[in-house]
């Protein structure tokens, strides 16, 4: 089998991309990447050189282009994680997630129905279906619960999935939509919450938190949302979504201080900043479907994951100190600089 992984140099694509060519030595995993701010190589150095492994940089909206590759590697399966997918950078430069999110998707499913791909998978996000309200702890997102968006970045990801669903009905292109929750694992972006409060509190700086830190998100570790992938893909039934998580919901604050106590390191670092306009409020995936049709369980509790998560940001400084220190520097000051003290 060959399969197309678009997005494969980012956090949760690189952990697929790993995960898939440890798994399957008889299949060949295309990693499809622009490699843009969020992309990056060095996650990729320990499959490298594997010989089911072969990396294409190129844009998935550029319809010539994703032509042109479907001609030539006539993939069987397509998994997109390719997206814009950080929700602050939405907000203030929304048409690049147009662009890829939305665009890029479409020119996908029209390369995967000319070529007559056996599956597409979308890689989505529970961030469809807008949030729930603090104090109703018995709601949870359910696969049919309606696309509500909050964010462009969220708007953009739906619009995606009614694409997807679209190109089902009408042309009866098999596609499968998985909607996870927030994951947190090794190689993730330092510009989200998690590995942003442990790079900062390693070096003492102060810690941003959004309005009051009350916001509630449902963690799960990103190797548990790999596997689920690889289940959807190889069990899943053609034209059906699955919600993917772990019932692991933190407010913010319990997150940032779960970090802050197994780094030794005081609350005080912590410093409330202004809100995310239009943020959402809590996010909270019911998995049922996905545990009883394919048999999904994840590995990891938060305490267990997010403890493997910490050490490997120790053990690894070198793959995010080479971050923060180059272009990010630039993003944090514009998103960060008047709010937070020295
Ligand atoms: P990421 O930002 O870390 O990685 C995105 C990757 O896509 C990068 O390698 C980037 O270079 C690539 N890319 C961007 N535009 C491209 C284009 N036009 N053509 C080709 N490649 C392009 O994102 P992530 O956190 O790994 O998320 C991956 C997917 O999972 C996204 O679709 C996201 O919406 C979804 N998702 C993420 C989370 C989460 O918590 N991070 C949760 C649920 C769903
Ligand atoms: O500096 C910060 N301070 C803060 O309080 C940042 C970056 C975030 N936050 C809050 C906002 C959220 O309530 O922490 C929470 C998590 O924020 P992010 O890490 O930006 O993630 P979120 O907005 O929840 O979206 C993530 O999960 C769903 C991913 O980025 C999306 O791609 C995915 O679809």
């Amino acid at each position: 089998m060959k399969i197309l992984v678009t997005g494969g140099a980012g956090f949760i694509g690189g952990n697929f991309v790993h995960h898939m060519v440890k798994k399957y030595p008889e299949d060949k995993i295309i990693n499809l990447d622009l490699l843009t701010y969020a992309g990056n190589l060095e996650t990729l150095k320990p499959v490298e050189d594997k010989p089911n492994y072969e990396f294409v940089r190129g844009d998935i909206a550029d319809r010539d282009f994703v032509m042109e590759l479907f001609e030539r590697e006539r993939p069987d399966y397509v998994v997109n994680f390719a997206a814009e997918s950080h929700v602050d950078r939405s907000i203030t430069d929304p048409g690049v997630f147009v662009r890829t999110n939305v665009m890029g998707t479409q020119v996908l499913l029209d390369a995967s129905k000319e070529y007559g791909v056996k599956r597409y998978h979308q890689v989505s996000t529970d961030e469809v279906y807008g949030d729930l309200p603090l104090d109703r702890p018995d709601l949870f997102f359910h696969e049919d619960t309606p696309l509500h968006t909050s964010s462009p970045y969220s708007s953009s990801k739906a619009s995606a999935d009614l694409f997807v669903l679209a190109y089902e009905r009408t042309y009866g292109l098999p596609v499968t939509i998985s909607r996870c929750s927030n994951n947190y694992g090794p190689y993730h972006f330092p510009e989200k919450l998690i590995p942003l409060i442990i790079s900062r509190a390693l070096a003492d700086e102060k810690l941003p938190v959004y309005g009051k830190g009350e916001n509630v998100r449902d963690w799960l570790h990103v190797s548990d949302h790999c596997e689920a992938i690889d289940l959807i893909l190889h069990k899943g039934k053609p034209g059906e979504v699955y919600n993917v998580g772990g019932h692991n919901e933190k407010t913010n604050l319990e997150v940032v201080k779960t970090i802050l106590k197994a780094l030794d390191k005081p609350e005080s670092l912590i410093e409330f900043v202004t809100d995310r306009p239009g943020h959402d409020l809590r996010y909270a995936i019911d998995p049922t479907k996905l545990e009883t049709e394919l048999g999904w369980k994840p590995k990891y509790t938060f305490e267990t994951g997010i403890r493997q998560t910490i050490d490997w940001y120790l053990e690894n400084r070198d793959w995010w100190e080479n971050i923060i220190s180059g272009e990010y520097a630039n993003y944090f000051d514009k998103m960060y600089g008047e709010d937070l003290s020295e």
